[in-house]
């Protein structure tokens, strides 16, 4: 299989019918992401000063959100000894302002409806329309130009306005984002691999606030809309999460009866309660989109402790039991495209038919590679530049893998009643950073699979 041949008309195809895409809905989480490129003294010399023995008891076991210093720096130790991504709410006043002080490099769209929106709206040229819960200058500031819309009432009348015609004077909703490279040692603790702790100094987004526009005019919103993607609703605990998804299930059956498929990103949401609510939703929509760890913890919250251990005990994962568990979830849900992606492979499980899925895919993990290499993917042109980067190595084999058990062709394969799509993906040596990649490679490929049709 020459997949050089595939990735280069699957982009052709993709930007060419980008044209054609009809106005897309984004809802509900933005903000703003403040990025810190860590660095080994300073963090150890904030360590120390915060009371190294009080700091490592955090290191062992995330708190359940974050009260104090210690609690901010033991999470970010935890996160980087084990090279994993975690995000916690932070509740006090004297560690948001110890954040502020710390500073950042860099402050970047955020949230996946605010990332999802610049590269739909800013790059591909697609019409968006947004939920942002509070628009401040700073967070329209963070918009790019393009077809970028936030419905505004003006007494009483709805009007579609750029973010930065908004002129809201609301607050700032920012996301400190601890980014570390594959390598980075403090104490003698190495990270695995390159990746964030997130302590969110939000009152907004973990809550899931929907504005008042969205609850008053949702249908008025919705009218000249053709897709929609759902997401934010992780942060959401047992205390708090009925009165928001009861109007996202009110939302998700405006967009039903108007016949507009709705895609679920699904990211990691720690409180079983909510994930097992969040799963009896899931029928509702046409789509979601999740990794290894997110389709292993909804597993879990399905009994299938066996699948779930399974999900995460290979690396690259293993592709059958992938696929075994997406046929669950699809048979349990009703869902009808499972798009599962994972360091090295994506996969899509569908209950209809055609090479545009897989395309879709190939599309996406070119805008992936972008993200990865630049942090910020500006223009068309720097997906066409990913086009350089190498296909990971280690999918050959869950390539044959998937060949030999499903006789897999050209990356499609048909398993139950279901159309299997798999692609390997590029893989960019030394990302910038690596917040976000997830979320550019579902919108990419759930609008991308739209516009191919
Ligand atoms: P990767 O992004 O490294 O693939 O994995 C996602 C990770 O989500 C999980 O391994 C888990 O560590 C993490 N996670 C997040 Br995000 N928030 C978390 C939280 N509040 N508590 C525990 N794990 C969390
Ligand atoms: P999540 O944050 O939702 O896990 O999404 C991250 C995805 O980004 C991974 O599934 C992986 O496919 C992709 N990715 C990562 Br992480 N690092 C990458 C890299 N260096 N180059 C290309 N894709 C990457
Ligand atoms: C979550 C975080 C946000 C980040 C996004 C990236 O929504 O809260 O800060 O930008 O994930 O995927």
């Amino acid at each position: 299989m020459v997949w050089g041949g595939l990735y280069a008309s699957a982009f052709e195809r993709v930007r060419s019918s980008m044209g054609n895409a009809g106005r897309v809905l984004l809802a509900y989480n933005t903000n703003i992401d403040a990025v810190k490129y860590l660095e080994r003294k300073d963090l150890e010399k904030r360590v120390e000063r915060a009371g190294r023995e009080e700091v490592f008891r955090y290191a062992d076991g995330l708190p359940k959100r974050i009260e104090n210093v210690p609690q901010l720096l033991g999470s970010i130790l935890w996160s980087i000894r084990r090279g994993k991504a975690a995000e916690l709410f932070v509740e006090s006043c004297s560690t948001r302002f110890y954040m502020r002080q710390w500073n950042w490099d860099e402050l970047r769209m955020g949230g996946q409806v605010g990332i999802m929106a610049n590269l739909l709206g800013g790059v591909y040229g697609v019409p968006v329309i947004a939920h942002v819960p509070q628009l401040s200058g700073l967070q329209a500031s963070l918009f790019k130009e393009g077809p970028i819309y936030v419905p505004k009432a003006e007494s009483g009348r709805l009007k579609l306005v750029h973010p930065k015609e908004f002129a809201g004077d609301e607050e700032n909703c920012i996301h400190h984002i601890y980014e570390f490279p594959r390598g980075f040692t403090v104490f003698g603790l190495k990270a695995p691999r390159e990746n964030r702790f997130i302590g969110s100094a939000d009152d907004y987004n973990p809550n899931l606030y929907i504005r008042p526009e969205f609850r008053e005019h949702f249908e008025e919103i919705t009218a000249d809309v053709e897709l929609a993607i759902i997401s934010g609703l992780q942060a959401l605990t047992k205390e708090n999460y009925r009165g928001p998804l009861k109007i996202i299930k009110e939302h998700i059956e405006v967009l039903n009866e108007l016949g507009i498929p709705a895609h679920l990103e699904f990211a990691f949401t720690p409180d079983e309660t909510v994930r097992k609510a969040i799963l009896g939703l899931l029928g509702e929509f046409w789509s979601v989109g999740l990794n290894e760890v997110e389709l292993a913890s909804v597993m879990e919250v399905m009994g299938e402790k066996g699948l779930a251990e399974k999900l995460l005990s290979h690396d690259p994962v293993d592709p059958i039991a992938v696929t075994e568990a997406m046929l669950r979830l699809a048979e349990k849900t009703g869902v009808r495209r499972i798009h599962f992606h994972t360091y090295g492979y994506y996969l899509a499980l569908t209950d209809y038919r055609g090479e545009f899925v897989r395309d879709a895919l190939l599309f996406s993990a070119l805008a992936a590679a972008a993200k990865a290499k630049l942090g910020d993917v500006r223009s068309i042109n720097d997906i066409v530049k990913a086009t350089d980067v190498p296909v990971n190595e280690k999918a050959k084999a869950v390539e044959e893998g998937l060949v030999r058990e499903y006789g897999m062709k050209d990356g499609i394969a048909e398993v139950n009643s279901y159309q299997l799509a798999f692609i390997p993906t590029k893989i960019v040596a030394k990302p910038k950073s690596t917040v976000g990649i997830g979320d550019t490679i579902s919108s990419s490929a759930f609008v991308g699979e739209f516009v191919l049709r």
